[in-house]
């Protein structure tokens, strides 16, 4: 594999399942293989997950790592071509790309949507011109439409967890007070639609998510319906996508926080979010306490998830 920047990228999904739960049974069976290569983690945003399990996915194939938070230390860069730099952007990110390539083997990036322009964001602009001016190996560590690395990490979970062949997962929105991009829902749907699962997808009238993500998912807008029997409940807040409305919030309405009441109509379902989770917004303090919370098992397997995509590009290097 030379990029991974959606699930398609990783061929074929049960063998790349299988890898992942070899991974996990023993974390350094294959520390021989990342030696004298360079990870170059780039973060245009911020995290916590994503940032400490690559690294450690990373140091455990016995990679070296380097990790460059743009905003913070590097030179703020231009991104759009043709522009007259008399601003506030000493560097173009036309120069910073092919450099940054020089020090390093695989690239990692992390670059949300910035929600100025639906054509920018749904294209990829910022990823794709890594990929093609870096010279390196790319993988996404959350991009503008996709989030690969939670997603997978999400799968590895479910089959960890479920107990019938093909559950009931259900994706919901839930309430948030700032803009968050459509990233991890259109990936964890992505997902969800190369496995045989049932999926439902629930959220109020307006947020839509782009057709090429809800593929062959049910939308039922009412949550109560969506919730009844589900095996999982995958949380997450995101801005709406439909013209003329993308990137807006159009509610904040906290009767779709998921609660115990709503959490009884499951077949006792485990509750997920990729984190980090507003309480009392997504989630109630007593649904992301229960014992039907996994969402730390969940965050524990973006280490196996980004060692599992890591092992692959080092293979193909
Ligand atoms: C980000 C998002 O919703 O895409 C990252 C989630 C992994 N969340 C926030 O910015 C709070
Ligand atoms: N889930 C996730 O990607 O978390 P971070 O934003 O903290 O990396």
């Amino acid at each position: 594999m030379r990029h991974f920047t959606c699930v398609q990228d990783l061929g074929d999904l049960k063998q790349a399942l299988q890898e992942a739960f070899e991974i996990k049974k023993d974390h350094y069976q294959f520390t021989g293989l990342g030696k004298n290569k360079t990870l170059l983690m780039i973060f245009f945003n911020s995290s916590l997950r994503t940032r400490l399990s690559t690294q450690k996915a990373a140091m455990n194939l016995g990679m070296n790592t380097m990790v460059l938070d743009v905003n913070q230390g590097a030179w703020k860069l231009e991104t759009e071509r043709g522009v007259i730099m008399d601003g506030d952007k000493p560097e173009h990110l036309l120069e910073a790309i092919p450099v940054m390539g020089c020090y390093c083997d695989v690239i990692g990036v992390r670059s949300f949507a910035q929600f100025e322009s639906k054509k920018d964001d749904y294209t990829e602009k910022i990823l794709n011109q890594f990929i093609n001016y870096s010279g390196k190996p790319v993988f996404s560590m959350e991009a503008a439409t996709r989030h690969p690395l939670q997603s997978f990490a999400d799968l590895i979970t479910i089959e960890e967890y479920k107990k019938t062949a093909r559950p009931k997962v259900v994706l919901t929105w839930a309430p948030h007070p700032k803009a968050l991009p459509q990233a991890v829902p259109n990936s964890f749907a992505e997902w969800m639609n190369a496995t045989d699962y049932e999926f439902v997808i629930t959220h109020p009238e307006g947020y839509e998510l782009d057709p090429q993500f809800v593929g062959n998912a049910t939308v039922e807008y009412d949550q109560r319906k969506a919730f009844e029997g589900a095996d999982f409940i995958y949380a997450k807040n995101w801005a709406a996508y439909t013209d003329p409305n993308y990137g807006k919030i159009l509610s904040t309405d906290r009767s779709w926080t998921v609660d115990s009441e709503k959490m009884a109509l499951t077949n006792n379902a485990y509750f997920m979010h990729c984190l980090p989770v507003r309480r009392n917004m997504i989630v109630t303090d007593d649904v992301i306490e229960s014992e039907q919370s996994i969402v730390i098992p969940e965050a524990a397997n973006r280490e196996i998830s980004a060692q599992a995509v890591l092992k692959k590009i080092l293979l193909g290097l």
